[in-house]
């Protein structure tokens, strides 16, 4: 069982698709245990965006990052890391595969509406800048008997 880091970014909360997003984490049979909405501050884009922030395209990233409010979110699942980087598809919405949340919503390679943590190391790192250990409702649905089995 993995745990990740899932933002639904301005652009996602801008444009409505939120409800639409979270469908398609739920519909997989992921399990959101965490969720809140704020509003990331240039100093948070900063540590979030550490690897980046040298980078030419850092300040327009940081503009988008903190335009509007945001979504975070904590998702359980087995192999949650890499599955949830799949739904998302290729960093740009120009290349990101038809069927990928990417591919299906986005025509940008900054407005790519989520972002997720990309390894265990990312997710852990991340899930410490958005969510304090008592904000995690760990639980275990009675429908995961009709989601996979005992042995996966
Ligand atoms: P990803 O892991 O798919 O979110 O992508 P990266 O870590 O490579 O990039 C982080 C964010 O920077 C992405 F959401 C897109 C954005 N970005 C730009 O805005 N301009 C660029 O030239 C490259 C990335």
């Amino acid at each position: 069982m993995q745990r990740t880091l899932v933002l639904l970014k301005p652009d996602a909360v801008e444009r409505r698709l939120i409800g639409q997003l979270i469908s398609r984490f739920e519909a997989k049979g992921l399990s959101i245990v965490a969720m809140k909405m704020l509003r990331v501050t240039p100093d948070l884009a900063k540590q979030h965006y550490a690897e980046h922030v040298e980078k030419p395209f850092y300040p327009s990233l940081e503009s988008f990052i903190t335009s509007a409010p945001i979504v975070a979110m904590a998702i359980d699942g087995l192999e949650a890391i890499s599955v949830v980087r799949e739904m998302l598809g290729a960093t740009s919405g120009l290349k990101a595969a038809a069927g990928t949340i990417r591919g299906d919503f986005s025509s940008s390679r900054q407005m790519n509406l989520v972002h997720a943590s990309d390894g265990p190391e990312a997710a852990k790192r991340e899930l410490d800048l958005y969510f304090t250990a008592d904000e995690f409702c760990d639980h275990t649905s009675v429908l995961t008997p009709f989601l996979r089995a005992d042995d996966e």
